[in-house]
């Protein structure tokens, strides 16, 4: 596992958190450097307020984290058991209305799934996340995986898969990033994080300068994993298991601009086997 929900709060991280309280740091900037170092987003809040009542500390929090304070506005997928896209008709396996969170199967098919992994393997690279202070891209162990993207519609098989997702989501193609392949080997995991952007971070303003806040997540599933690789929401407690040509859909910014910090997710580590995937993220604009 890497979520440690009872990571116990040393003498160490009490008086940072003490210090780091007293300089004005808000709330979410401490739940996001805790969580980083593998506190849950749950345990992080708690131990943040049980450590400034102690001190009799009042917590800055000009951008609150709570989940409580998120308005949900029901899901932007379609109702019922399946759902018929123009060119696919897909199964719904699960849903999970608060965070919303759907599962669907049959929403690639094999050969699609086989011509993705087939285009990506010339053109890998290790895969990178923000650096939340400065915005660049950068490589840290949390994420190790291979990935590449394609430009949005960039040929007539994309423009396809653009569409169809699109089309799931209920939200425009423009307002799509390029779909993302990861590639994760044995061991390889992706640690719990949110997909937004931390409106509370630095280096988020050059991200949502275009385009807008991340509002949803399509990760498709390529390949089926022998063993591990599955799609953890920690603060939910469930596990997706990953199976060729399913997806996992969730959304986390509704139309007031609020972002659920309930979608917390991550990928667990393969145990056998390998695991690829294609990820759409979808922004407030067009992008
Ligand atoms: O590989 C996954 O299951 C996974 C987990 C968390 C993918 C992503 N996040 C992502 O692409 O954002
Ligand atoms: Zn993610």
């Amino acid at each position: 596992m890497t979520t440690q929900s009872k990571m116990i709060l040393t003498s160490v991280w009490r008086k940072w958190l003490v210090e780091n309280l007293q300089q004005g740091c808000t709330q979410a900037a401490l739940v996001e450097a805790m969580m980083q170092n593998n506190f849950s987003y749950s345990s992080a809040v708690a131990y943040i307020a049980e450590v400034a009542a102690a001190h009799a500390i009042n917590i800055a929090s000009d951008k609150p984290v709570a989940s409580g304070n998120f308005i949900y506005e029901g899901s932007r997928i379609a109702q019922g058991n399946t759902i018929q896209l123009t060119d696919q008709k897909v199964n719904v396996s699960l849903r999970v209305d608060q965070p919303d969170i759907v599962v669907v199967d049959n929403f690639l098919t094999t050969e699609e799934c086989e011509t993705l992994i087939a285009l990506s393997k010339v053109k890998l690279e290790r895969s990178e996340v923000i650096d939340p202070v400065t915005g660049e891209s950068v490589i840290i162990h949390e994420r190790s995986s291979e990935g590449c993207y394609f430009q949005r519609e960039e040929d007539e098989f994309i423009k396809k898969l653009d569409t169809r997702i699109s089309e799931l989501m209920n939200w425009p193609v423009e307002n799509g990033e390029g779909i993302q392949i990861l590639h994760y080997s044995l061991g390889g995991e992706y640690r719990p994080h949110f997909d937004y952007f931390p409106v509370e971070q630095t280096g988020s303003t050059q991200h949502i300068a275009t385009g807008g806040q991340r509002v949803a997540t399509l990760v498709m599933y390529l390949n089926n994993v022998e063993s591990g690789g599955e799609t953890i929401f920690p603060e939910v407690g469930l596990k997706v298991v990953p199976r060729q040509g399913s997806a996992v859909y969730f959304s986390y910014c509704n139309s007031l601009g609020q972002i659920d910090p309930a979608t917390l997710h991550g990928g667990e580590p393969i145990i056998t086997g390998d695991k690829w995937i294609a990820t759409k993220w979808m922004r407030q604009n067009s992008y």
